[in-house]
């Protein structure tokens, strides 16, 4: 028997399993059953323009429902405070196989649940390479763990006065690059690079100045509503010159990288000491993280667990290994073009049709839509255009004036929609239907009658029409076609 490769092929296969697995959990709790099932629905019927979200494959999603996930796997392959761990340790080798494979990375680590803890581990790792070897040398240890009180003791007080540079917020940063919501702004002293006021872009000049004077230990550069390309050669040559580590947090982008769209100077493997990914955004895994790093830091990396995260999710790296197995096929790399070009298509037609745009336009897989222009906050926007069954988030814009709860944007991005196989044409036509709910939202009152930065006013019957133009746009393209849970 030939092995299903295509959608098509895969759907009788896929239905099947997905009905039987969710008979099984009926049996048990139907609510749950029912609520994995309505998500189906929900997520056929509306336009997804989350640009953190896709929809990974049968394969995937398969590959984590299973008893893989029973098995406890401290340590790393061959190597675990756990018995009985050879198939996890084949998962294991698999994925991290993949991954250096498509990345051309020294070394990969696929245990990190999630972006946040992906990014922990690299700050350990840094800080573990710069801190250990000195430590060592002074207390004459061979290991880590020869390192007496006294010396942990230094090794604190050494990790006291550690810097930081990363992307501000509200410039397309993430929280988890020392700002004070997350454990990073309070491991790092934080200091921000922005982008250039008049084109909303990375200035190279300012981030080597800022560089210079703050001398971080650890440069970051990466982000999640930034629509730009970043130069990393540029980055490294910056770090290199105050003697800090280069880390890129490649979440938003790793499809791009692997789909060969981002290469040269715009692909981070080659000239980051340590990159950090997501697996289920544009990567179109399960949700989860992942680690690259060169030779050097390798060591200190593996030791993530149990060193800031838990146990490995078995489960979760069998199914990273498929998706990275899918993103070293060829069609991957035709999925990564077309989802920079559907978000070209979405800012133009956006653009033709008067709207405001960070840095007017976009060469990745998002868009910034500055909402100010239809006289609405982010807040308003984003909950007008979910009225429409248009899914999309609202976004701090470079110095917003309505901070980061309230925001004047809304961020857009294409990989979800490209999965389901729209193309330029159709985005077109998702940049009307944004546009129609847009211009018909009027911003709305408190009770008290003062001007509200949540609530708002649409058209009557407005979010229906462009629902119903949407629910046509999706009928052409059915999310996960041919599986059939009735
Ligand atoms: N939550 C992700 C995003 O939406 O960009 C980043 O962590």
């Amino acid at each position: 028997m030939s092995v299903p490769v295509t959608p098509e092929q895969l759907a009788p296969t896929a239905s099947s399993a997905f009905r039987d697995a969710l008979d099984v959990v009926r049996s048990v709790e139907p609510r749950i059953a029912d609520a994995i099932g309505r998500e189906l629905t929900d997520q056929r019927e509306s336009l997804k323009l989350i640009a953190s979200e896709n929809y990974a494959s049968p394969a995937v999603l398969l590959a984590m429902g299973n008893w893989m996930s029973d098995k406890y796997a401290e340590g790393t392959v061959g190597r675990r405070f756990y018995a009985g761990c050879r198939n996890v340790d084949t998962v294991e080798s698999i994925a991290a196989e993949h991954a250096r494979a498509l990345f051309g990375a020294d070394h990969a680590y696929v245990q990190p649940h999630s972006g946040i803890d992906a990014n922990l581990v690299a700050f350990w790792s840094v800080l573990a390479q710069r801190v250990e070897s000195p430590a060592l040398e002074r207390a004459g240890a061979k290991h880590v763990n020869d390192l007496t009180e006294e010396d942990w003791a230094q090794l604190r007080r050494a990790l006291g006065d550690q810097r930081m540079l990363g992307m501000s917020l509200d410039a397309g940063g993430h929280l988890t690059h020392g700002f004070r919501p997350n454990i990073s702004g309070k491991m790092f002293e934080q200091r921000s690079y922005g982008t250039d006021p008049v084109t909303g872009r990375i200035d190279y000049e300012a981030v080597r100045a800022a560089a210079r004077e703050f001398r971080p230990l650890v440069l970051i550069a990466g982000y999640s509503a930034y629509p730009r390309l970043v130069n990393f050669r540029i980055m490294r040559e910056i770090a290199d010159e105050v003697g800090a580590t280069l880390m890129v947090d490649m979440a938003h982008f790793a499809g791009l990288v692997a789909g060969k769209v981002l290469t040269g100077d715009f692909d981070p493997v080659p000239h980051a000491n340590i990159v950090t990914t997501t697996t289920h955004k544009s990567l179109r895994g399960p949700r989860g993280g992942m680690v690259l790093c060169d030779s050097a830091l390798a060591e200190h990396v593996d030791r993530g667990c149990p060193m800031v995260l838990g146990g490995p999710l078995p489960h979760v790296m069998a199914a990273k290994a498929v998706a990275l197995a899918e993103a070293r096929r060829p069609s991957f790399q035709d999925y990564a073009r077309r989802i920079v070009e559907n978000a070209g298509a979405l800012a133009e037609g956006l653009k033709r049709r008067g709207a405001k745009l960070v840095t007017d336009g976009t060469d990745n897989h998002l868009v910034l839509l500055d909402v100010s222009g239809y006289g609405l906050t982010g807040r308003q926007a984003e909950s007008a255009l979910l009225d429409a069954e248009i899914v999309t988030n609202r976004n701090a814009v470079p110095q917003d004036p309505n901070g980061a709860w309230y925001t004047s944007g809304v961020r857009l991005g294409t990989p979800a929609l490209t999965t389901r196989g729209l193309g330029t044409a159709e985005l077109d036509e998702v940049a009307d239907l944004i546009d129609t709910v847009l211009r018909g939202t009027r911003p709305g009152s408190t009770a008290s009658g003062k001007p509200s930065k949540a609530q708002y006013t649409v058209e009557d019957g407005l979010p229906a029409k462009v629902a119903a133009r949407a629910a046509d746009l999706l009928a052409k393209h059915p999310l996960y076609p041919g599986i059939d849970l009735a």
